[in-house]
């Protein structure tokens, strides 16, 4: 794909929370938009959706590159410290472990997952006669690879329609991620339908459009302010009439509280499996990889109003603390399905363990 100039969302002005929920019903409507909300409908998609010939089942050599390139400073902080290490120590024993330990943990891959590492570490060495530091590096990959691979890395996607659900709190980049999952949908030759649930600020449904535009899909939305579960119904509605294959829908990363957002979140749950009983659903969180730890959290709070199917690891870019991805997946379990690397079309790419350990030690 020719890489055009492409769009970087500045700092937003935050809306004060007097305005959060104007216009929301909270109450239990049906979902039929009698409250009169204008649903607009913008046509994006040829009418035959065409696999873009240059990105589908190719190698992603592309990615890759960005991928060595996004992860420089964490493989500063994790595969080049390991290999000082290795060097200076020169022996394997247990002062080896231990400063193993303390770089794992300092490169933000969590306390209990470094520690975990390191305890299989020993035994493997033990177990295979691990004696030389090449041997040491070699078995620490395979011990990371291996803890960030899943059997569920890819999207489940079969009903037509099925739905994404992404989540996650402000600002992590789940609107842009949005543009680039449907972007890479259309890849596959998908007809992908897009909901504007991030009512919040009306800046949101602006971005979502021109992401929309880009990729290639349909957008539904209403005006700010107005229910996003309404949107959610009007866009299963345009996707069952209209035979789309994936319908994805944004929603709000902030509230005026906590309690707020996930109620309007569950409430968007409720209409779909109201609406859509048997379609796939996959709930996407995602995380931004600069947070560190404090992704993690995040990740048990939104488990808390739908089971989540899978993560989108953002702007691992130009942060040093990429090792948080194997804490995500080491200690909720959930599979990264998504990763991504930039703010360009095709910066977001499907997670592929091995690659990425490739790329965290070096690209051999
Ligand atoms: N460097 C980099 N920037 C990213 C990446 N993903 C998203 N961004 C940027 O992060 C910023 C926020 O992205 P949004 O998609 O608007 O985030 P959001 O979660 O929808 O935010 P709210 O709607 O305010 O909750 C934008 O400037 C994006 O361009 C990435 O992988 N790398
Ligand atoms: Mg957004």
């Amino acid at each position: 794909m020719a890489k055009g100039k492409w769009f970087s969302w500045g700092k937003k002005k935050d809306t004060e929370p007097e305005d959060i929920n104007a216009g929301q019903a909270d109450s239990n409507t049906d979902m039929n938009n009698e409250a009169g909300n204008e649903t607009d409908i913008e046509t994006n998609e040829p009418a035959d959706a065409q696999p873009e010939q240059d990105t589908a089942g190719k190698p992603r050599t592309g990615f890759f590159e960005k991928l060595m390139g996004g992860l420089k400073k964490t493989r500063e902080s994790i595969t080049q410290k390991i290999d000082q290490v290795l060097v200076s120590l020169g022996k394997v024993d247990e002062e080896l472990f231990e400063e193993l330990e303390e770089i794992l943990i300092t490169a933000d891959m969590g306390m209990e997952t470094s520690l975990k590492i390191i305890s299989e570490l020993r035994e493997k060495v033990k177990k295979e006669k691990i004696a030389d530091p090449g041997g040491v590096r070699q078995a620490i990959r395979d011990i990371i690879t291996e803890k960030l691979t899943d059997k569920n890395t890819s999207l489940k996607l079969d009903t037509k329609p099925s739905v994404i659900v992404v989540i996650g709190v402000n600002g992590v980049g789940k609107t842009t991620s949005i543009g680039k999952i449907a972007h890479w949908l259309r890849s596959e030759g998908k007809k992908v339908t897009i909901a504007a649930a991030d009512t919040f600020r009306a800046a949101a449904i602006d971005q979502l459009e021109i992401w929309a535009k880009r990729a290639g899909a349909d957008i539904i939305k209403h005006s700010e302010g107005s229910d996003p579960s309404a949107v959610v119904f009007d866009a299963i509605n345009h996707c069952k009439s209209k035979g789309a294959d994936v319908l994805i829908c944004d929603t709000a990363g902030r509230l005026h509280t906590k309690k707020n957002l996930m109620e309007e979140l569950k409430k968007i749950f409720r209409i779909i499996k109201r609406e859509l009983p048997d379609a796939d659903m996959e709930t996407l969180l995602v995380l931004d990889a600069t947070t560190g730890q404090n992704a993690v959290s995040q990740a048990r709070t939104f488990s808390e109003v739908s089971e989540l199917t899978g993560i989108v690891l953002t702007k691992l870019d130009g942060t040093a603390k990429g090792g948080i991805i194997v804490s995500i997946k080491s200690e909720l379990d959930v599979p990264v399905k998504f990763i991504g690397v930039g703010e360009q079309m095709d910066d977001l790419q499907p997670f592929n363990p091995a690659e990425f350990a490739s790329a965290l030690f070096g690209g051999d």
